[in-house]
């Protein structure tokens, strides 16, 4: 009843021109697939996935957005710019952003409300780094984080949300959670949608997984009942690797 979702999370990579060409060859490779793929380019290549994935089966969006809606803020991009470029998802709250930017629960949440005031869903990320999972406080600290990064959030419905459980120490770092340990955290999440949606809500709600997932671990997070797909960085840049873990999803 949860649509599996694949998300490129492309971080700082490419430019305009490279976009262009991958996105093209993706258009030209995709298998037919019932799970759905986005693809999360920095902002100057949003108008090329725009124009290269016209009527395709692929989705586009950001990976951030500005908390304010318009106005004196040089350098920030709203989410109406991001809702007339087409990007259906946005993430916000990705730990890189939490960590260099110093964001916090309020700032994501401002975020995620513009998003959705936009008709934008935002992906919306949480997750613990290692000295806390180490002592034993993961999911109490995700828990804590996804409150707060919701607090006021009102989402029309299941589908204008999706969170992805990124645990710190698996980002980047070719160490991923186990297949148990994201199950484990994916089971704890859906509880907190429950109990701040209400049940129907939470069992629709997509919770994706991200950290260090490849085409050789994602079969496995995806055979669990609470892993409804993967947000991915490292092996979402070269389309050889994408396209495995598309067909992978199916
Ligand atoms: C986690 C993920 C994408 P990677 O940040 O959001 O990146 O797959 O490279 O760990």
């Amino acid at each position: 009843m949860r649509r599996v979702l694949v998300a490129g999370n492309w971080k700082m990579h490419k430019v305009p021109s490279e976009a262009r060409v991958w996105l093209a060859e993706l258009r030209r490779l995709l298998p037919p697939l019932e799970s759905e793929v986005a693809v999360l380019p920095a902002f100057p290549m949003l108008p090329v996935a725009r124009e290269v994935l016209s009527g395709a089966q692929v989705a586009y969006g950001a990976q951030d957005v500005s908390p304010h809606r318009e106005g004196a803020y040089t350098g920030e991009v709203s989410a109406r710019m991001l809702s007339d470029l087409g990007c259906r998802y946005t993430i916000v709250g990705h730990s890189e952003r939490r960590r260099y930017h110093h964001e916090t629960d309020t700032l994501v949440a401002e975020k995620a409300k513009r998003l959705l005031e936009e008709g934008v869903t935002p992906i919306l990320c949480v997750g613990e780094p290692l000295e806390v999972r180490e002592r034993g406080e993961a999911v109490p600290y995700t828990l804590a984080q996804l409150r707060g990064s919701l607090e006021g959030l009102n989402p029309p419905g299941p589908e204008a949300l999706v969170i992805a459980y990124e645990p710190v120490w698996a980002i980047g770092t070719g160490r991923n959670a186990t297949p148990q340990d994201a199950e484990a955290m994916h089971q704890a999440i859906r509880q907190a949608l429950a109990e701040r949606y209400g049940p129907g809500f939470a069992q629709r709600v997509r919770i994706l997984y991200g950290g260090s997932v490849n085409p050789k671990n994602f079969a496995d997070l995806l055979s669990m009942p609470n892993v409804d797909g993967g947000l991915v960085g490292g092996a979402s840049l070269e389309l050889e690797s994408f396209l495995a873990l598309l067909r992978i999803a199916g």
